[in-house]
């Protein structure tokens, strides 16, 4: 019905904007605690409680005391710290540390300051409250100066301000566009920047929920038809900040195998043993890096979990042994669906084990996917998901080492695509409706396989794919944009889409390389793999019925572009390797938008169309046919343009020549970035670790170099390389000095390179205060060794 007049039908109003709303009123009785404080109000019950010197949450529940330990997302539990509590006039309020809430009485209302008095969140004349069909709504003051960051996985441009976004967990396969809303991911997290200071807001509620940032009346408002009222805010003050506060509640990813971040190739579906021998033999005769192949739906005996055809795959085993020794993985789709089918083991179990979804009345829930009529587990239950992690030693023990979860949101073929919202999830004995809790089945089915796979992995690092996810999804998966098709404007989408989900704490993402459905054709392949390059998910995936876009599919010239790009890929690895274990410790993302490292500069509030690459890389995409330049915007510093060594002055839009061999990208000057060497996959041990000083004028930098085995934990008990190395330079004198090595892993590679750029007028070098032998290679480059 959605391309019918019906879906302007004048009875689709949303009542929440209607009368019957119930502001929350006056407060009428309080309890005090050490870090919280709890109101009873006229129309319901709320709870104010510190997390931390910096994150507070606010609870409201229309009919009883607020329920606060009910959380999918939340991870963190309140640090014990001292709240100050005030108590004025028709007013309290409440301090610790870098937060304030400043709560008035008669009507309740809500003011976050931070430690400076200044106000963060406001509330006007309408606050939180409920409407008579239990939806429950709250207003915030919205500022002339806002910008709105995060959202998750949504169409459109950067800035979300002006925005009106729904979170329910849908499978779309058409259409991707700027009307698009609701998509396989909800995170219903966003932060604000205001004036150069941020803020952020989490509502944390897997119903159904809307954000309004368009209501042009000086307001925002969240609201859900079910659950409560629950928001935590983070008092920044800049944005990294936010993104730090938020990943300490809902988590950060965990450092992913190295095999994961380098090229996969995958294809709904490579069919047969025979079909994926073949694609790796071209992949290796073509001398193409690749990491991972993907197996879809077609590798199962009828679509059923857990099982292999043995017709199409004979021996799997085998080859995934023979691929592992090739140095490359094999990672298979797993779907939720369990096929109903009396003489198939997981069905059995599940049904004599209880661990299927039913209806309050007793009956299973089933509903229609690829193998037709199934069943589907309850994820929420702790032993659902031990029984089914505990399942995964199917394809451990295979040799396989990372799955791809899809239809997770949960996908269902019918009208409302997905399960019956009747259906009840047992929670471990508080039980919810489907409606209630959506949202999460992706989050808590990626939490039984990745932990699954953990443990059967035996201390091996595992890597999920993910489509669907909830706020804290990070935890367990990466997360690919789903159904995209072949389109330039999917390509332009892409970019806007992955900096939001790694402004909302989803740093591993990345589209479909190429585009899923519809024909590719060269030039997009090109463009769309120089893209993938850097983005932190690689991928290059395609639909049953399209062209083939394995990187040879377009003809001598595109393959080399291709090829060229996945190779930098592989020389940009170590750079990327670092980026991913400091975004699996602070949050912030790999990929980033510009606004993140330049928050005053109003020129990037709303820069979709190029990203960067952590501090000092900007990435420049062309996403257009036929077009050989573009508008790149520079903010100020000195900027170098990667291929040329041109050095440009930035605080302003340049045009940059960027033929269908160029993927623009600038390096901030007086910056560091790692560099290996191309390799047929990440197997292939680094022996050239190389370090890119791209000096300035006349300053220090300091960049600590990562490394460690790149498969198991021993990061996580010291078994790691940490060493900083300093820059000091005065144009025609460097000295470069490395520091103490943090950890016990012992590299590779036995020197560092070190390539200094913009040298023209360097004269000496000192290594650790001996002067040093260099080599000049042109360009204003020269060469120098260091050991280790
Ligand atoms: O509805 O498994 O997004 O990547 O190839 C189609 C087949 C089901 C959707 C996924 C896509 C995958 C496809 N799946």
């Amino acid at each position: 019905m959605q391309d019918t007049s019906f879906a302007i039908h004048p009875g689709n109003k949303k009542q929440i904007e209607g009368t019957d709303y119930r502001d929350a009123g006056s407060v009428t009785a309080v309890q005090k605690g050490a870090s919280h404080l709890q109101l009873e109000c006229e129309n319901g019950y709320v709870t104010i409680l510190f997390y931390s010197s910096s994150v507070a949450r606010v609870v409201m529940n229309p009919k009883q005391v607020p329920v606060l330990d009910d959380s999918f997302a939340v991870i963190q539990t309140p640090e014990n710290i001292k709240v100050d509590l005030q108590e004025q006039e028709g007013s309290f309020t409440l301090t610790a540390g870098n937060l304030t809430a400043h709560v008035t009485t008669d009507p309740l209302r809500i003011t976050f300051l931070d430690s400076s008095g200044r106000v963060l969140i406001s509330e006007g004349d309408k606050g939180m409250g409920h409407s008579a069909n239990g939806e429950i709504v709250c207003y915030k003051e919205s500022d002339e100066a806002d910008h709105y960051y995060g959202f998750g996985e949504k169409t459109g441009f950067l800035d979300k301000r002006g925005e009106k976004m729904t979170m329910w967990n849908t499978d779309v396969y058409a259409p991707h566009n700027p009307e698009t809303d609701a998509l396989y991911q909800s995170i219903p997290f966003f932060m604000t920047l205001r004036n150069g200071h941020a803020h952020g807001l989490f509502f944390d509620n897997p119903g159904k929920t809307h954000f309004n940032m368009r209501n042009g009346d000086g307001t925002y408002h969240f609201s859900c038809e079910s659950g409560q009222m629950d928001y935590y805010v983070m008092a920044g003050p800049t944005m990294k900040e936010v993104l730090g506060q938020y990943t300490g509640l809902t988590g950060t990813m965990p450092l992913p195998p190295k095999w994961a971040i380098g090229y996969h190739q995958s294809r709904y579906s490579y069919e047969t043993e025979e079909e994926v021998r073949e694609l790796v033999s071209q992949f290796i005769e073509k001398e193409i890096p690749v990491d991972a192949v993907y197996l879809d739906i077609h590798y199962m005996d009828g679509y059923r979990v857990f099982t292999f055809d043995e017709d199409r795959f004979p021996d799997p085993k085998k080859l995934i042994a023979d691929l592992k020794e090739q140095g490359i993985r094999v990672v298979p789709i797993v779907d939720p669906g369990v096929k109903e089918d009396p003489e198939y083991g997981a069905y059995q179990e599940g049904i004599r084990q209880d661990h299927f979804c039913k209806y309050i009345e007793g009956n299973v829930y089933y509903g229609d996917v690829w193998p037709g009529n199934s069943a589907f587990p309850d994820f929420t239950k702790d032993d659902v998901r031990d029984w089914w992690g505990e399942k995964h030693r199917f394809y451990t023990e295979l040799g396989i080492e990372g799955i791809w979860n899809d239809m997770n949101e949960p996908a269902v073929f019918n009208e409302t695509k997905t399960m019956d919202t009747k259906v009840i999830h047992e929670n471990n004995g508080s039980p919810k409706t489907h409606r209630e809790v959506h949202n999460i089945y992706g989050l808590k089915m990626g939490e039984a396989t990745y932990e699954g796979m953990k443990k059967n992995l035996n201390g091996k690092r595992t890597f999920l794919l993910t489509r669907a996810g909830y706020a804290g999804v990070q935890r367990y998966g990466s997360v690919w944009t789903g159904d995209n098709r072949s389109f330039w404007e999917h390509l332009q989408l892409a970019i806007p889409m992955c900096m939001n989900l790694g402004m909302s704490g989803v740093p591993f993402t990345g589209p479909d390389v190429g585009g899923f459905a519809h024909d590719a054709n060269g030039q997009l392949l090109a463009r769309w793999t120089q893209f993938g390059t850097f983005t932190p998910y690689f991928r290059n995936h395609s639909a049953i019925g399209t062209l083939r876009q394995e990187p040879w599919s377009f003809g001598e010239d595109v393959e080399k572009n291709v090829k060229k790009y996945i190779d930098l890929r592989y020389i940009w690895m170590p750079q990327l390797y670092k980026l991913f274990r400091d975004a699996s410790v602070t949050g912030v993302p790999v990929m980033r938008p510009l606004v993140l490292e330049y928050p005053e500069d109003p020129a990037t509030f709303n820069l979709s169309d190029q990203f960067m690459i952590g501090e000092n890389v900007i990435v420049a995409p062309i996403t257009a046919p036929d077009t050989f330049h573009r508008a790149v915007y520079l903010p100020e510093g000195n900027w170098v343009n990667y291929w040329t060594e041109e050095v440009i002055e930035g605080g302003r839009h340049i045009l940059t020549e960027a033929d269908l061999e160029t993927l623009p990208v600038f390096v901030k000057r007086g910056s560091v970035v790692a560099h290996g060497s191309p390799k047929r996959s990440t197997a292939v041990k680094e022996t050239d670790y190389q370090l890119h000083f791209y000096a300035g004028e006349k300053g220090e930098t300091s960049y600590t170099v990562y490394d460690d085995d790149g498969e198991t934990f021993g990061y996580e008990t010291g078994e790691s390389f940490e060493m900083p190395v300093t820059f000091s330079y005065d144009q025609t004198r460097l000295s470069i000095t490395s520091g103490s090595v943090n950890g016990t892993y012992t590299p590779d590679w036995e020197e560092l390179t070190v390539f200094v750029h913009g040298a023209d007028e360097l004269k000496e070098i000192s290594v650790n205060g001996n002067t040093a032998h260099f080599e000049t290679l042109g360009s204003g480059i020269v060469k120098i060794r260091v050991q280790r």
